[in-house]
C-alpha cells in the first residue's frame, strides 16, 4: 500500500488546525499529516504539537520564522523523501480545500495497481465539475487571469496553474526538483507545474471545490501577486526559443518525446 503524506503549511491558523488535521484523518485514516507551521505568534505551532501528541499519525515540523509558502513546501517536501512517503499532498489550512475530496485526487494518483495513473494530480476550480464558493468577483478574476496568463505565457495544458491542492508521487517531485523553486507566494505553484510539465510528468486535472476560508486572515497580498507576474513573464520569455523553434533536431528529442 501507498504510504502517503498530506503537508499543511500554516502560519497564524490556530482556529483553523484542528478542524483541518481532523478532516483529513477521518476522510483518508491511512494518510499521515504533516503540519509546516512558521512559528506563528497565535500559538498554532503549540495547537499542532497537541494533536500531534495524541496521534502518532500526525507530524509537526517548527521553522523559526514566517519565509512563505514556498520555503514551507520546500522544507516540508524534503521531510517526507527523507521518511520514504510515495504520495505527498499539499493542502492549505483554511479549510478551502476540502479534505473529503482527497480521496478524488489520490484515486487518480499512479500506483501499482493504476500504472495509468498521473505523476502529478493537480485539484482544480477551472474544469468541470469544480468551482469556488464564497469568492468575490476580484479574487476569482485575479486567480483566473492568473492561470490564464501562465497557461499562455507557457505554454501549460492545465486550466488550474495556481491551485494549491495537489497531489504528487515521490519520483515526480524527485524529477521536478522541487528543491530549485524560488517562489515564495502562488508562484511557488505555478513553477511546480511549470516544472513537472517540462520533465515530461503525467498531469492530471480532477475537479475541486474550493471554499473561501471562514476563520483566519488570508496571507495573500499584492506583493505575492506581483512575485508572480514578474516570475512568470521572465520564464515565458526564456522558453520562448525553445517553445518556437521550427525545425527541432533530430538529435535532440522535444521534451514530450522524451516522456
Ligand atoms: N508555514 C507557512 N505557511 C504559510 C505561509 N503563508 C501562508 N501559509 C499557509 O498557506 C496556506 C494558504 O495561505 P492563505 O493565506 O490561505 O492564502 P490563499 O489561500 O492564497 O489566500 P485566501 O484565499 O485569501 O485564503 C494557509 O494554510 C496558510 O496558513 C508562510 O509564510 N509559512
Ligand atoms: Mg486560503
Amino acid at each position: 500500500m501507498l504510504r502517503t503524506l498530506v503537508i499543511i503549511p500554516t502560519y497564524d491558523e490556530r482556529e483553523n488546525v484542528g478542524s483541518i488535521v481532523g478532516r483529513v484523518r477521518a476522510s483518508v485514516p491511512d494518510a499521515d499529516v504533516l503540519v509546516v507551521d512558521d512559528n506563528s505568534p497565535d500559538g498554532t505551532g503549540e495547537l499542532a504539537d497537541a494533536l500531534a501528541a495524541t496521534d502518532a499519525s500526525v507530524h509537526v515540523l517548527h521553522r523559526t520564522g514566517k519565509e512563505g509558502l514556498g520555503a514551507a513546501y520546500r522544507a516540508g517536501m524534503q521531510w517526507a523523501l527523507d521518511a520514504g512517503y510515495d504520495v505527498i499532498v499539499e493542502m492549505d489550512a483554511d479549510g478551502s480545500h476540502q479534505p473529503e475530496q482527497l480521496p478524488r485526487l489520490l484515486g487518480a494518483v499512479r500506483s501499482p495497481d493504476s500504472p495509468a495513473g498521473a505523476d502529478v494530480v493537480l485539484g482544480s476550480r477551472w474544469v468541470d465539475g469544480g468551482g469556488v464558493v464564497n469568492w468575490p468577483a476580484r479574487r476569482r478574476l485575479i486567480s483566473r487571469g492568473g492561470s490564464a496568463y501562465s497557461r499562455v505565457a507557457l505554454g501549460l495544458p492545465v486550466r488550474d496553474v495556481t491551485g494549491g491542492y495537489r497531489a504528487f508521487t515521490a519520483d515526480a517531485l524527485e524529477r521536478l526538483h522541487y528543491e530549485r523553486t524560488e517562489s515564495q507566494g502562488y508562484c511557488f505553484q505555478i513553477d511546480m507545474t511549470r516544472r513537472a510539465h517540462d520533465v515530461g510528468l503525467r498531469i492530471v486535472e480532477v475537479p475541486i471545490t474550493f471554499v473561501e476560508r471562514e476563520r483566519g486572515a488570508s496571507k495573500m497580498g499584492g506583493g505575492i501577486v506581483v512575485e508572480a507576474m514578474l516570475r512568470v513573464t521572465l520564464w515565458g520569455l526564456a522558453g520562448l526559443p525553445r517553445r518556437f523553434r521550427r525545425h527541432p533536431s533530430p538529435v535532440e528529442p522535444e521534451p514530450a518525446a522524451r516522456a
